[in-house]
């Protein structure tokens, strides 16, 4: 399919002149937008944004509320919020934990907004890949299979041999198409990290979906709280290096559409990471709160209260508070643009 050059600021701006896939982009992406309806005077076609802009119902979305098919996907970022993979374990000869994980790379094509898939490569068939989790000190073993056509790695972050470290040229280096390999290593620091393939050209491969978030977990734990993961990344649809599309747990305005259930005065904690290609910085804001910011997890005295955080790419940080109040409230990125592209949602506290 030939794609027009565009890019996503003419996507925001609206460009009736355009066929085929940018066409089928362009009716996607949202005009509207919480807060009012000045994205619509600025796309200079008036009031003819549909549902996204119905009443002023507080509610930005894509147009026609068409949401994506998360069966077809077979993934979905209202499960992948709260979903924790502890693999399976056993104890070795000296009774250490050793802890153990399956990953698949596959090429794999994915709606990332309504009507608009997106060739992607992806750890397990989802995106962000499986949330590992495990325990400070414990003896961690992931074999990664390369399913895709294409040469792949799993580089994690954290401490560990050189020749673990999932880079070419160094240990087992690329792993072809077809071919495997498995990384051990001790599960150190206790914090949240995150890997990501680290093949050549390093954008293509990240941006295209090669991500996961990687958890460890301190020895005596933290304390009780619904616990959360959002990874923050984008799509770029038409291949100009530039997304079109922005979202926590890849699928926008997913929790704008459902909002995440969250109970009045229970501890949240949020294990936040930003893999963003194509743009430099990223962040977090919250809405009618604040929480305490813990960077990179390692630590066990908050940095800062605070309800705004920005995070370069593979930056990340643990947040946590409580809502004290009822009602619904959003969450986004603190660049408008990728709010108004698709990352936004909402927590929502029942009476
Ligand atoms: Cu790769």
């Amino acid at each position: 399919m030939v794609v027009a050059p565009l890019s996503r600021r003419e996507l925001l701006a609206g460009s009736a002149a355009l066929g085929g896939a940018a066409a089928l982009a362009h009716t996607t992406v949202p005009h509207g937008h919480p807060w009012g309806s000045e994205a619509s005077a600025a796309s200079g076609e008036g009031g003819n944004h549909g549902a996204a802009h119905a009443g002023s119902s507080g509610h930005a979305d894509f147009r026609d509320a068409r949401t994506v098919d998360h069966a077809r996907n077979g993934f979905d970022p209202h499960e992948i919020v709260r979903d924790f993979d502890w693999g399976t374990t056993r104890r070795g000869t000296n009774g250490r934990v050793i802890r153990e994980w399956e990953l698949v790379a596959v090429d794999k094509e994915i709606e990332v907004a309504p009507g608009v898939t997106f060739a992607a490569w992806a750890y397990n068939g989802r995106i962000p890949g499986p949330t590992l989790r495990c325990r400070e000190g414990e003896r961690l073993r992931i074999t990664f299979v390369n399913g895709s056509a294409h040469p792949h790695t799993i580089h994690f972050h954290g401490l560990h041999t050189a020749a673990m470290d999932g880079v070419p040229g160094i240990g087992a280096g690329e792993i072809a198409p077809g071919g495997r390999t498995v990384y051990e290593f001790d599960a150190l620091p206790a914090g949240l990290h995150l890997y990501h393939c680290h093949v050549r050209p390093l954008a293509e491969h990240i941006g295209k979906g090669l991500y996961g978030a990687f958890i460890i977990d301190p020895k005596d734990g933290r304390p009780d709280a619904d616990e959360m993961v959002m990874v923050m990344n984008g799509f770029d649809t038409n291949f100009d290096r530039a997304n079109e599309f922005y979202a926590a747990n890849t699928i926008p305005f997913a929790y704008m559409n459902t909002p995440i259930q969250v109970k009045r005065d229970e501890l949240v904690r949020v294990y936040l990471v930003n893999i963003l290609e194509y743009d430099l910085i990223n962040s977090f804001h919250l809405h009618g709160n604040l929480f305490d910011y813990y960077p990179t997890g390692t630590g066990e005295k908050p940095s800062e209260l605070t309800d705004t955080v920005m995070l370069c790419q593979g930056q990340r940080g643990i947040l946590e508070w409580r809502f004290p109040y009822e009602g619904k409230y959003m969450f986004h990125a603190h660049q408008s643009e990728f709010t108004e592209l698709g990352w936004q949602g909402f927590f929502e506290v029942p009476a």
